[in-house]
């Protein structure tokens, strides 16, 4: 506070506000015909630019973050982002921050000196937790890891009031608080969340007072339009964190524009609301207070034109930046070698080889479950980034048991449970994969992962969203379908749906879906050790029974995505299979020894579609079977393409086997009734064989 260079607060706060109304007058659609000039979507962060400005200021600390919002373009121009950018982002120009790819004002910006803009994304609320792995992170490498430079660094959550009610702001209080992380969330109360007041997205409209009472939680509040105050109070929420933890700051600041450019406020505000709220208008406060602290109003004026001037500047220089190289619209879904990244194994971590030595075969008899605990043991033992984390995972060691002893072995810091919330657990994990570490969350059944949603597409899509300059390489092992028990086949509509298929339409993920120790050990090793995030299905009738059971192969053993493997050799028929069901085609194949040909994917994202056509090629006919649904089923793909590129080698129509289209029962004679079942698939390969 006392430090504050309020001759730079305003010109911060004036280019913010400048470069709104420059948008507003020239650029918007309607201003500017030319569509290549053209800012689509205006966002005016007018009456917000105060605070941000002050809080850029506040954020000293080279490892301090933010997750920032669509309404953050005045703080992310205080912590280094040009004009020149601003403007070529709303015009989606090469040499933005997404390069194009992105909302214009939706940021991620690594680093430039001051505090690192997390990769922000367009589903509101969704900021929050990921900023709490950020802070996780920081607790981890400061203590944990001793990195002394990420001492005392904090990261904050930045929203507007109506995202307070979102699923994410109530995650990642829960996680914070309960950790008593240094995270700031910081709450710029307009009042509105587009048209919908405040009091309808919590009680009374106040989060700061309907917080008051929760444990581990300063809270702060302020008029967001009085220098002094917000100052004063933004100085003191950000010392809080930095030496004692968890903080809420509530700003109260006038929304002067609509929610984007051209939404009429008049539907949900009087004229006489709307004029009180420019009344109130920061700058103006700001003004009428630099002046009666010794700034002239020559001085002030000259301000205005020198931020006019270099907007102008930037403006051109933004028109003749180029578009984005239309060829590269794709690059980025997946790491490509190239290393530029903040967060990602390959600049952070002592990365550890994936190697391509073959099983030990003389390894010990052991079942998927133990293998799994195995190789997560040996992973956490070999890389100190490693975070093991979800519901139960501590002392119970999971509720598959798959973490057995390794809390007690590694320590709470490593292996911990978290609070009973996906969105958190995925979130979390993200910002922690952005400060460099490895998560690898647990999730307790794959259904359970829904709530997450917005988290997993997040993961999937950040590299490219940001054009490379963050990655967030992590592996989310989710246990799925039926299981036996000692009474038999168990299944409900809660554990067993498996629906793979959803996370092979996600952008930026790799799936793999083992059917046996030996896979399990290879491809979850790859996984720790890859750049791209996993999501690591783990079939529960495979966790613990006979027919998964290999030998042990080995501490470094990996094994490479999009390789099937050769199951048996037929001549006649290809079935392509995965998880559980490689089991059932064996047992189905049984009667037409020599003719069958069992492909079991491993992976779906990558797939091996080469090792697919060129086995149908040599048979002539193709089936799939999966205990995924059979609308929309991941069958559908690998049909298509066999139709596609094997056309004229097909003798047959291509046939499937897959779950009826409806929930898991749990009788045990409705769930075999749903399920591809022996005696399904063998009628299937009988009629194929002798078409
Ligand atoms: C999950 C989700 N639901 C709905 C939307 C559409 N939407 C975008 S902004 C917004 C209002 C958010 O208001 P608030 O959090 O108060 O921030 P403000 O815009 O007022 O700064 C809504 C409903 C969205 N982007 N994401």
């Amino acid at each position: 506070m006392h430090n504050l260079d309020w001759r730079s607060v305003a010109r911060h706060v004036l280019l913010a506000r400048e470069l709104d109304q420059l948008e507003e007058r020239e650029l918007v659609a309607g201003k500017m015909n030319d569509p290549r000039k053209m800012v689509k979507y205006q966002f005016s962060a007018g009456g917000h630019e105060l605070v941000q400005v002050l809080l850029a200021c506040a954020l000293d600390h080279p490892h301090d973050a933010a997750g920032v919002y669509y309404r953050s373009r005045p703080f992310m121009l205080t912590i280094g982002l040009t004009a020149r950018e601003a403007l070529a982002a709303g015009m989606a120009r090469a040499g933005s921050p997404s390069e194009g790819r992105d909302v214009g004002v939706v940021f991620n910006m690594p680093s430039r000196g001051r505090a690192t803009a997390l990769p922000s994304a367009g589903d509101v609320g969704s900021q929050f937790s990921p900023s709490a792995g950020w802070a996780h992170a920081i607790r981890y490498r400061a203590r944990v890891l001793q990195e002394r430079e990420w001492e005392g660094a904090i990261a904050v959550a930045m929203g507007g009031d109506a995202s307070v009610a979102a699923n994410g702001f109530w995650a990642a209080l829960n996680i914070a608080t309960t950790q008593n992380l240094p995270l700031l969330f910081w709450i710029e109360d307009n009042g509105y969340g587009i048209s919908v007041p405040a009091q309808l997205q919590n009680p009374n409209g106040n989060i700061a007072a309907n917080l008051a009472a929760y444990g581990n939680l300063k809270i702060f509040e302020c008029d967001g339009t009085n220098p002094r105050e917000a100052a004063q109070t933004i100085d003191d929420a950000v010392r809080h964190v930095r030496a004692h933890g968890t903080a809420l700051a509530r700003l109260r600041v006038p929304r002067l524009q609509g929610h984007t450019y051209g939404e009429d406020q008049r539907a949900y505000k009087s004229e006489g609301q709307i004029a009180r709220e420019f009344e109130s208008d920061p700058v103006l406060r700001l003004r009428e207070f630099v002046l009666q602290n010794g700034m002239r109003a020559e001085e002030w004026d000259s301000l205005v034109s020198s931020v006019r001037a270099e907007l102008r500047d930037a403006l051109s220089e933004a028109e003749a930046m180029p578009d984005p190289d239309a060829s590269q619209a794709t690059r980025f879904v997946y790491f490509d070698g190239t290393v530029n990244a903040q967060g990602g194994l390959r600049t952070e971590h002592a990365h550890l080889a994936i190697t391509h030595g073959a099983a030990q075969r003389d390894g010990t008899r052991m079942n998927m479950l133990d293998a799994i605990r195995k190789t997560l043991e040996h992973e956490l033992r070999a890389n100190p980034r490693m975070l093991l984390f979800g519901e139960d995972v501590g002392p119970r060691g999971g509720v598959h048991r798959a973490t057995v002893g390794l809390q007690k072995e590694f320590g709470e810091a490593r292996v911990f449970d978290t609070s009973l919330n996906e969105e958190g657990i995925m979130g979390r994990a993200l910002g922690l994969a952005w400060a460099g570490l490895l998560p690898v969350p647990e999730i307790q059944f794959r259904k359970y992962a829904d709530p997450a949603q917005n988290q997993l597409d997040d993961i999937g899509t950040t590299r490219w969203r940001s054009a490379n300059k963050f990655a967030n390489p992590l592996v989310v092992r989710m246990p799925l379908g039926f299981t036996f028990k000692q009474f038999g086949a168990l299944g409900d509509p809660w554990h067993s749906p498996t629906a793979e298929v959803m996370y092979a339409h996600m952008p930026g993920w790799r799936v793999a879906f083992p059917s046996n120790t030996a896979d399990a050990v290879g491809l979850l090793r790859t996984a720790l050790r890859g750049d791209d995030p996993t999501i690591f299905l783990e079939h529960r009738a495979l966790l613990d029974t006979n027919p998964a059971r290999r030998p042990y192969p080995g501490d470094e053993f990996c094994l490479p995505f999009g390789t099937a493997a050769q199951v048996t050799a037929g001549d006649e028929l290809t079935v392509v299979t995965w998880g559980e069901c490689v089991y059932r085609c064996l047992d189905a194949a049984r009667k037409f020894e020599g003719r069958v040909e069992i492909l079991d994917l491993r992976t779906i994202v990558p797939w091996d579609k080469e090792a697919v056509l060129a086995s149908v090629k040599k048979t002539g006919k193709a089936m799939v079977v999966h205990e995924d649904l059979y609308t929309a089923g991941f069958a559908g793909e690998i049909i298509a393409t066999i139709a596609r590129d094997a056309f004229l080698d097909l003798d047959a129509p291509i046939e499937r086997v897959a779950t009826a289209d409806a929930p898991i029962p749990f009788n045990v004679e409705l769930l075999n009734a749903v399920l591809p079942s022996v005696e399904k698939i063998r009628a299937v390969m009988e009629r194929l064989l002798g078409y």
